[in-house]
């Protein structure tokens, strides 16, 4: 527990809650596993919207994807509720501009746990390079996604490109990234990608993680 932060963490960065697994016959416990064998480098609980869990059930299944990931060796990272983060002793927690600010979260966690922003303008960025105790930038949606009903306006891989280069700090991409689109990203400098569905939605995990793995070797 309480992996220090570093940059070659964002390379393969799964997202999931309950939410996200469209097959009944597999369960996100099963998804996450097979992620984790095939070599992803970080995952985010994020239970949220329609069909998630809460309460006992919701940290239940935290509390077993935390173990999972310190098996794994891969930092468990818990979406926006520091709550839910410090109870799991969580590696870290991942805010967005909407959820509680930021400064306050830095403040509530201790110093070994890790914060990730999103920021998808020039501005929030700056912002984020003036506040000490944020780790990475997730930064978009780069591509039109399914998975978030109150996503921003799309930001395309050139609108990326430019927060990149704004970003003191490490950034790694999000939405609608795929098998196919995900090799237009390296060029933007990112560190890596953070992906629901092409995951959670995958028929073949070994080979989805393997691509990711592959487009952002070392
Ligand atoms: N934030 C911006 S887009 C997004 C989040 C959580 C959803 C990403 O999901 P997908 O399925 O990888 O497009
Ligand atoms: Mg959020």
């Amino acid at each position: 527990m309480g992996l220090k932060f570093e940059s070659g963490m964002l390379r393969s960065y799964f997202i999931a809650g309950t939410q996200d697994i469209k097959d009944p016959t597999k369960t996100l416990q099963e998804v996450a596993k097979q992620a984790m064998e095939a070599g992803i480098t970080a995952f985010q609980y994020r239970e949220k919207g329609p069909g998630s869990l809460s309460g006992e059930k919701r940290d239940q299944l935290a509390a077993d994807l935390r173990d999972m990931c310190a098996d794994y060796e891969i930092p468990f990272i818990v979406d926006d509720d520091v709550d839910l983060a410090i109870k799991t002793k969580a590696d870290g927690v991942h805010v967005g501009q909407k959820d509680e600010r930021v400064g306050k979260v830095i403040d509530q966690v201790d110093s070994t746990m890790f914060v990730g922003l999103s920021c998808d303008t020039k501005e929030q960025v700056d912002i984020a390079n003036q506040t000490a105790g944020i780790s990475y930038i997730g930064s978009g949606p780069v591509f039109p996604t399914g998975s978030k009903a109150d996503a921003d306006p799309v930001i395309g891989v050139n609108g990326l490109a430019t927060l990149v280069k704004e970003s003191k700090l490490p950034v790694v991409a999000i939405g609608g990234i795929t098998e196919e689109n995900i090799v237009e990203l390296p060029k933007t400098g990112v560190s890596g990608v953070s992906v629901i569905s092409m995951i959670a939605q995958s028929d073949d995990v070994f080979r989805t993680v393997q691509v990711m793995n592959e487009t952002f070797k070392k």
